[in-house]
């Protein structure tokens, strides 16, 4: 692709400011002639040919290229009669040069960088139009019919649209044009315009209109043109633009992005937060600071800001963009919310929506898709819980006992108030995986088992993992269990402190069970803490002082001795359905001891919200049954139902259709662009 600007005209209309020099290198601004602005455009659009036409001052106009320092290829091509011709004969004397794909204007043409960017895009051979424009008494009109322009020239009123001489032409069209031109001036017709030789072979030389509407487009043909124009030139260079990023993989469908919306004026880009991202996407591989950094680098960019929502509304309200780009696949999906609240923001003030088409580009999702495995292996994924403690006020963990919960874990998103809402790991509850497979929660399911619904999680999902290690079982055994959860990937384990035939804790004293010695358990926390090998796991001691009705007082002192052992957390469980002890409990554990993260399991205690939770100083929340105790019910009424019918028809309202089913995991989990 070459780009031809033509010029060889006297510029006489523009009386004084064409005296020493072309009219091309009038200046816009003190910063800006321009032929200036039109080479660094084409620079930017990635073009790197340029073919100039020159006459009077050519001298001058080649040095002033030349000064200008730019990545371009100039061929200067003097017209020899440029006083007695027209610019048909300024092509025609540049024919050897143009047999390629042309970008052709006039040099006296000012326009804004989207119009050359549409320009480029557009799929066949076009020229500027805009349906918008006044027709102009003398100026170029398009007759244009069947969206096809049949006839350039300053004559044409009837069907016409303002057009400008600003053109793409594939070398398919190009070259019938070129060569009705050659004719044209080989037969001495050298006045008139080049478009008159178009208009000859239109029915075969096919060009469509590209309507810019009000889009900046103009000729400068005098000093009242000058002034219209550069006004604009000026606004536009005010203008601003905002775009949101949440990726840490920034690939080259990113840069394009940023390359159009830094086109469009003084480009700022919302990064969102680590917290944020880990909310609604995979868990940031970069941290924030390290994102900035490189999209800071990036050009174009001139400011970057965090965004600490997914709402832009924000961020809209105190920056008061001109234009918000995005792509436009947030049409649908879970991000619509989002994208119709910008409009309204952007309404209040009268900024604009601009949005590109979204690339699917494949090695771009298989990139993510890269990105996710390794955030599945278990070097990355056993410290996600340390880090996500760091991140977020409240860690929110909900029970998983398959490779399906671990999914519906792993995937299930709720958009609120501008926030997206996921869970942040999953529990492998020991009454879960038991009652899954059907046997009592009495630490009977063996470790190999608990470790074998482990594996069926982490291959399908990417989030930590806290397991339920019941009571640890004997220390000399915990040592090396503790090790094998730490070298698959698990990122906590948390024991209770108890001993013998374990039961599970919501039957409380309705049952016998026996508290462990507060040494015997500090030794285990010791012994389990010497074992590991990394900083990263967490041992999480669970206290069972509120359940087993030993008081308040017992259930603070192993908590400080636990921790003293080396516990990096402290679960506290209740089985009330007041929640009333476990906020004392937290309170008092919470005015000596700030940092220690605090877990708990509200099933009982449930009408308490994590906002209530984070008050008193919890940072873990477990919801550690709920997924299979609302399956449960379903399945055993289903089962009466197709028994008493003795069909399945009167089952299907509540089944999942086969059709989803089927389609509910795809073949390659890792290889899904749809995530
Ligand atoms: C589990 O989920 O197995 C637990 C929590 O240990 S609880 O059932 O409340 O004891
Ligand atoms: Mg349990």
């Amino acid at each position: 692709m070459k780009a031809v600007i033509l010029n060889s005209g006297m510029g006489r209309r523009m009386g004084v400011l064409t005296k020493d020099h072309p009219k091309c290198m009038t200046e816009l601004s003190p910063q800006e002639t321009i032929l200036g602005r039109q080479l660094n455009q084409l620079v930017n659009a990635g073009i790197s040919d340029v073919v100039i036409t020159t006459g009077l001052f050519d001298t001058v106009l080649m040095e002033y290229c030349h000064s200008l320092n730019l990545p371009l290829q100039i061929t200067f091509i003097k017209n020899p009669v440029y006083d007695q011709t027209n610019y048909i004969y300024s092509l025609y004397s540049a024919k050897d040069h143009l047999h390629d794909d042309i970008i052709l204007m006039h040099g006296d043409l000012v326009f804004e960088n989207i119009v050359l960017d549409d320009l480029l895009e557009f799929p066949g051979s076009c020229m500027i139009v805009s349906s918008t424009a006044e027709l102009p008494e003398k100026d170029f009109k398009a007759v244009v019919k069947d969206n096809q322009i049949r006839k350039i020239g300053i004559e044409f009123f009837d069907h016409a649209l303002a057009a400008q001489p600003l053109y793409k032409l594939h070398q398919s069209e190009w070259e019938l044009w070129l060569t009705k031109i050659s004719e044209y001036c080989e037969a001495g017709n050298t006045g008139c315009y080049a478009e008159n030789a178009f208009n000859e072979i239109s029915d075969k030389c096919i060009l469509y209109p590209l309507d810019i509407k009000n889009l900046l487009c103009s000729e400068i043909d005098t000093s009242g043109d000058l002034a219209v124009v550069s006004n604009r030139v000026a606004d536009l260079a005010k203008k601003s633009v905002y775009m949101c990023f949440s990726t840490d993989v920034i690939h080259g469908g990113h840069i394009n992005i940023i390359n159009k919306a830094a086109k469009l004026g003084r480009l700022t880009i919302g990064i969102l937060t680590d917290e944020v991202i880990a909310s609604f996407k995979r868990f940031p591989i970069l941290s924030f600071d390290d994102r900035k950094k490189i999209i800071q680098n990036i050009k174009g960019v001139i400011e970057v800001i965090p965004q600490n929502t997914l709402s832009y509304a924000e961020n809209l309200r105190n920056l008061h963009p001109d234009y918000v780009v995005h792509g436009d696949e947030w049409r649908t999906g879970f991000q619509r919310p989002i994208r119709d609240e910008v409009i309204v923001v952007l309404q209040e003030y009268g900024g604009e929506l601009i949005e590109y088409p979204y690339s699917i580009d494949r090695s771009y999702a298989l990139l993510e898709n890269r990105v996710r495995d390794q955030l599945a292996v278990p070097e990355a994924r056993r410290g996600r819980l340390r880090k996500l403690l760091g991140m977020k006020k409240t860690v929110t963990v909900i029970e998983a006992h398959s490779g399906i919960t671990g999914l519906i874990a792993e995937n299930t998103t709720v958009l609120q108030d501008g926030k997206a809402y996921q869970f942040d790991g999953m529990w492998v509850s020991s009454l879960c995986d038991s009652t899954t497979k059907g046997k009592p929660d009495i630490e009977l399911v063996d470790i190999s088992s608990r470790m074998r619904t482990i594996d069926d999680i982490m291959e399908v999902t990417t989030k930590p993992i806290i397991l339920d290690g019941d009571t640890g079982g004997l220390i000399e055994h915990f040592t090396y269990n503790i090790r094998t959860m730490e070298r698959v990937g698990v990122s906590a384990v948390i024991i209770e402190d108890k001993i013998g035939l374990k039961k599970n804790s919501l039957f409380g004293t309705d049952v016998d069970q026996t508290q462990d010695t507060i040494e015997n358990f500090s030794a285990k926390i010791a012994a389990g803490k010497r074992a590991l090998k990394t900083k990263e796991f967490m041992l999480i001691a669970r206290i069972e002082s509120l359940i087993l009705e030993k008081g308040m007082n017992d259930a603070l002192i192993r908590a400080f001795a636990y921790v003293a052992a080396g516990a990096d957390g402290i679960m506290i469980h209740s089985r009330k359905k007041d929640p009333t002890e476990i906020f004392t409990f937290c309170d008092i554990f919470r005015e000596k001891d700030a940092t220690t993260p605090l877990v708990v399991v509200p099933t009982s205690f449930n009408t308490v919200t994590e906002e209530e939770f984070s008050v008193h100083g919890v940072n873990i929340v477990i919801y550690a049954n709920q997924l299979t105790r609302s399956g449960i019910p379903v399945m055993e009424n289903v089962a009466k139902t197709i028994l008493t019918h003795h069909r399945a028809k009167e089952a299907d309202d509540v089944c999942m259709p086969i059709s989803e089913i089927l389609t509910l995991i795809p073949s390659n989990i890792f290889d899904d662009e749809t995530r």
